[in-house]
C-alpha cells in the first residue's frame, strides 16, 4: 500500500478548494489548511484552462508535500500530469473501473455517492473512499440538489466498509451530529474558504472532528465494559 493510502486511514477535515469563494486564493487557502493539520486536499476548479490547472495542481501538490493527501477533482489528466495522490469522481465523470484501470492500484480514487446503492457501486467497483452528500441545503454547488440528513450516515456505514467523506452544508454548529452519524471526514467548503482565517478554522474543524471521536469511542468502551 502506498504511503498516502496509509494516510487515508488518518484523514478527519478535508479541503476542498473553491476559488470562486476564495478569501485569499486557493493556494493560500491550502498553505492554511496544510499547515492547520489538515491531512487531505482536494483541487477543484471547474473553470480554468488546462494549462492553469497543471500550474497551479503542481503548487498545490508541493505544499502537500509528504504532510497531506492531494487529489484532483474531475480530471484524471491533470492528476497524471503531476502525479497527485488520486482523483475525486462524480457520478457522471469517468466511470470508476476505466479511471482504475488508468490510474493503476496505488491511486486513492474516491467517488460522490448520495444513497447506498451507489456507495455499495462504489465499494465494488474499488473505491478508496465515498463522498456522501448532500448532508445539509447548500448553495456551494447549485446542482447538488436536497440535503439528505446527517442520519443517511448511518445507513450507508452499515452497507459499506470504506471510510464515507460527508459532504454538503456543514459548519461548526452541524458537525458534530455528522461526526456521532459515522462519518470518517468530512469536507466544509464554505464554512472555511469564505472565511478571514482558514488556518483558525481548520484547526477549530479538527479540533471538533477529533473531540466528538473520541466522546463516541469512550462511550463505545464504557458500553462495552458494562456488558454482562
Ligand atoms: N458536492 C456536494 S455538496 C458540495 C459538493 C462539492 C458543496 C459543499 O460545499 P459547502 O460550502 O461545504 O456546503
Ligand atoms: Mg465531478
Amino acid at each position: 500500500m502506498s504511503n498516502k493510502k496509509e494516510l487515508l486511514s488518518k484523514i478527519d477535515f478535508y479541503l476542498v478548494t473553491d476559488s470562486g469563494l476564495s478569501k485569499k486564493g486557493t493556494l493560500s487557502d491550502v498553505l492554511d489548511a496544510v499547515s492547520a493539520g489538515c491531512r487531505i486536499v482536494q483541487y477543484r476548479e471547474k473553470n480554468k484552462s488546462t494549462k492553469d490547472l497543471i500550474t497551479e495542481a503542481s503548487q498545490i501538490k508541493a505544499i502537500c508535500g509528504d504532510d497531506a493527501i492531494f487529489l484532483v477533482n474531475d480530471r484524471i489528466d491533470v492528476a497524471l500530469a503531476v502525479n497527485a495522490d488520486g482523483v475525486h469522481l462524480g457520478q457522471n465523470d469517468m466511470p470508476l473501473d476505466i479511471a482504475r484501470a488508468i490510474l493503476g492500484n496505488d491511486k486513492i480514487i474516491g467517488i460522490t455517492v448520495h444513497d447506498i446503492n451507489e456507495a455499495i457501486k462504489a465499494e465494488n467497483g474499488g473505491a478508496d473512499y465515498v463522498g456522501l452528500g448532500p448532508i445539509f441545503e447548500t448553495s456551494t454547488k447549485s446542482d447538488a440538489g436536497k440535503g439528505i440528513g446527517p442520519k443517511s450516515i448511518k445507513d450507508v456505514k452499515n452497507a459499506i466498509h470504506i471510510p464515507i467523506v460527508a459532504i454538503g452544508g456543514i459548519t461548526k454548529d452541524n458537525c458534530i451530529s455528522v461526526i456521532e452519524n459515522g462519518a470518517f471526514g468530512l469536507v466544509a467548503i464554505s464554512a472555511v474558504v469564505c472565511s478571514n482565517d482558514v488556518k483558525q478554522e481548520t484547526k477549530d474543524f479538527i479540533n471538533i472532528i477529533r473531540k466528538t471521536r473520541s466522546r463516541i469511542s469512550s462511550f463505545n468502551n464504557f458500553d462495552i465494559h458494562h456488558e454482562v
